[in-house]
């Protein structure tokens, strides 16, 4: 093995340092792919981009931002140490916590040494004379390793849409994962959200309780359920820690990897009475129970799609006080469930305040940014603020953003401009000894994601190991493995209603981008056995040298 000594210079005075690996990302996936090779004894070096480790819990700093996962199935699971010292304090615990547990785990593993930071990665070469990828980030650093791992996470290539005028607003303006660091103080200023995702329902509830005034900008309502979050108090805490074993094991066996699990009856199988009867107590439940541990057919069958999604849509005319805000907040243009449902705790409420306005941009679409706020076909609005809770250009569009280059000079980006291929998520074809965890059609991406990175990483890990151990230099899928798992990760989804409706999922929230799944969706117990078998098989489908 060589080792980051290894420095060569290359061209005139660049010196260019050398290692076995080189991992692009510190969030959850890149920081334990870190812990793990060097297990194996390898010489990493992790580029992260950020100035800190924690990837999305580094980004994501806006006001609410918090886990939808409950915190104890969100951790990492291979420390018996790191379990019994950290306390989680709240169910569902906010962003500052979640930073400071990574920055903790960081510490306690002392990661940081192998990690360059303010290094974002611009182009990543296979040379197939030296079988060996050039690493290049903008702000100049050259390195080489001999496998490369992406560990750039799902939600990590920011989306503003390109709005007339965009840079002639003159207050100011920021998408919502790249909240500033110092304390924002709106109590006093006009602000306008755009977008009503995931994220805009976080932290508009959060900004409602204090600002001057808050126009929200809709395009799609979305169906958000209640996130019945709850402080642990400490008293609680030896309970919780006892149950680690227990439901770490559940989190494996369950679709999503969360603690509950769609029923596996027909919703037509029960009587209305005690379909309302279940609902109820799914909507006081905390966490995603309402979707992924509903009947499973509400995910295939729009007929029963229809009785939840109602179900719904009642509770939001509950709790909105004046009824064509509640109407313009009630989905009616897609299933429950096939967006990623938002959790919520006082969304709704917030369009009770006086200072909080809603516009449905469907009756009056944006038309330009100006330099004082927004222009819809309707009105101008006037604004200090413009916080764009526009998404991400998801799973993929982290990879693409780099140049990644394969074996003949190709382009990941062009490779995939009709949208992704790969085998296993985890490897493309033509990207020797390239390993892309939580990759595109990777069970990661609809899971609670770190139970899914760690089946990833340590999968990825066996392979290093299985390579050295059988003095194999080099690993690529063959293109038959990787159309048969293209096949088969749309025979998973084929009935789904996730293929009828648009979202990220299927990359349809980005102009231009080819609509397909972007997940793996036969669940994580399902995705598990197939890498299994695919290593009991001397990586069966892997071209090895
Ligand atoms: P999402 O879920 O992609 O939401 C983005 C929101 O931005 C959504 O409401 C979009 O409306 C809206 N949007 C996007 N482009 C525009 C334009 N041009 N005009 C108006 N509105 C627009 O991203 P989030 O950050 O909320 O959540 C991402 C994930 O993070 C989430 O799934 C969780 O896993 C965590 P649309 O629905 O497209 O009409």
């Amino acid at each position: 093995m060589s080792s980051p000594d290894d420095t060569t210079t290359q061209g005139s005075h660049d010196p260019v340092e050398s290692f076995d690996a080189i991992v692009i990302g510190a969030g959850i996936s890149g920081l334990y792919q870190l812990y793990k090779l060097r297990e194996l004894g390898l010489s990493v070096r992790v580029f992260e981009a950020g100035s800190g480790v924690g990837g999305t819990w580094y980004w994501n700093r806006y006001p609410g931002a918090r886990f939808d996962s409950e915190s104890y199935t969100y951790g990492y699971s291979f420390s018996a140490s790191l379990l019994r010292e950290w306390d989680w304090s709240e169910h569902f615990s906010a962003q500052p916590e979640t930073l400071r547990y990574l920055e903790y785990v960081a510490d306690k593993f002392d990661l940081r040494r192998d990690i360059q930071f303010n290094a974002r990665v611009r182009s990543a070469h296979y040379q197939a004379s030296t079988n060996r990828w050039e690493v290049t980030t903008e702000n100049g650093t050259r390195a080489h390793a001999h496998y490369l791992i992406t560990a750039v996470g799902v939600l990590s290539a920011p989306y503003t849409p390109d709005i007339p005028g965009i840079a002639a607003f003159q207050g100011r303006a920021w998408h919502s994962s790249n909240w500033p660091h110092s304390p924002v103080d709106l109590s006093a200023q006009r602000v306008a959200v755009i977008g009503a995702g995931a994220t805009a329902v976080q932290l508009i509830t959060e900004v409602a309780k204090n600002v001057g005034h808050l126009t929200v900008f809709q395009r799609t309502a979305n169906f958000c359920v209640p996130l019945n979050n709850g402080p642990i108090p400490p008293a609680e805490q030896p309970a919780l820690k006892a149950r680690y074993d227990e439901m770490f094991a559940r989190c494996r066996e369950t679709y999503g990897a969360f603690l509950y699990d769609f029923d596996r009856r027909s919703i037509f199988d029960v009587t209305a009475s005690e379909r309302t009867e279940i609902f109820e107590r799914l909507w006081l439940e905390p966490g995603f129970g309402l979707w992924l541990g509903n009947f499973h057919d509400i995910m295939t069958d729009e007929n029963a799609n229809e009785l939840i999604a109602e179900f719904v849509r009642q509770k939001i005319g509950e709790r909105v006080t004046d009824p064509e805000i509640a109407e313009r907040l009630t989905p009616r243009d897609h299933f429950f469930g096939s967006k990623r449902v938002p959790l919520e705790s006082g969304y709704y409420e917030a369009y009770n305040r006086p200072n909080v306005q809603l516009v449905d941009l469907r009756a009056s679409p944006i038309e330009a940014i100006t330099r004082t706020g927004i222009k819809t076909s309707a009105a101008e609005f006037d604004f200090d603020v413009i916080i764009f809770a526009t998404g991400f250009d998801a799973v993929t569009g982290a990879l693409t953003r780099m140049d990644i280059r394969g074996e003949e000079g190709q382009s990941l980006k062009e490779v995939w401009a009709d949208g992704p291929r790969t085998y296993l998520g985890l490897q493309v074809v033509g990207f020797p000894n390239l390993f892309t965890v939580v990759g595109a059609q990777n069970a990661a991406n609809f899971c609670n994601v770190p139970r899914c990175i760690e089946q990833n990483v340590e999968w990825v890990t066996d392979c290093l190991r299985y390579l050295r151990n059988h003095q194999l230099q080099r690993i690529q899928a063959t293109p038959e493995a990787a159309e048969e798992w293209g096949l088969h990760c749309k025979e998973v989804v084929a009935n789904s209603l996730f293929l009828k409706i648009n979202s990220w999922f299927m990359g349809a929230n980005i102009p231009g981008k080819k609509r397909a799944f972007l997940a793996y969706g036969g669940g994580l117990p399902r995705y598990r056995d197939k890498c299994e078998e695919v290593a009991a098989g001397g990586y069966s489908g892997f071209q090895l040298e």
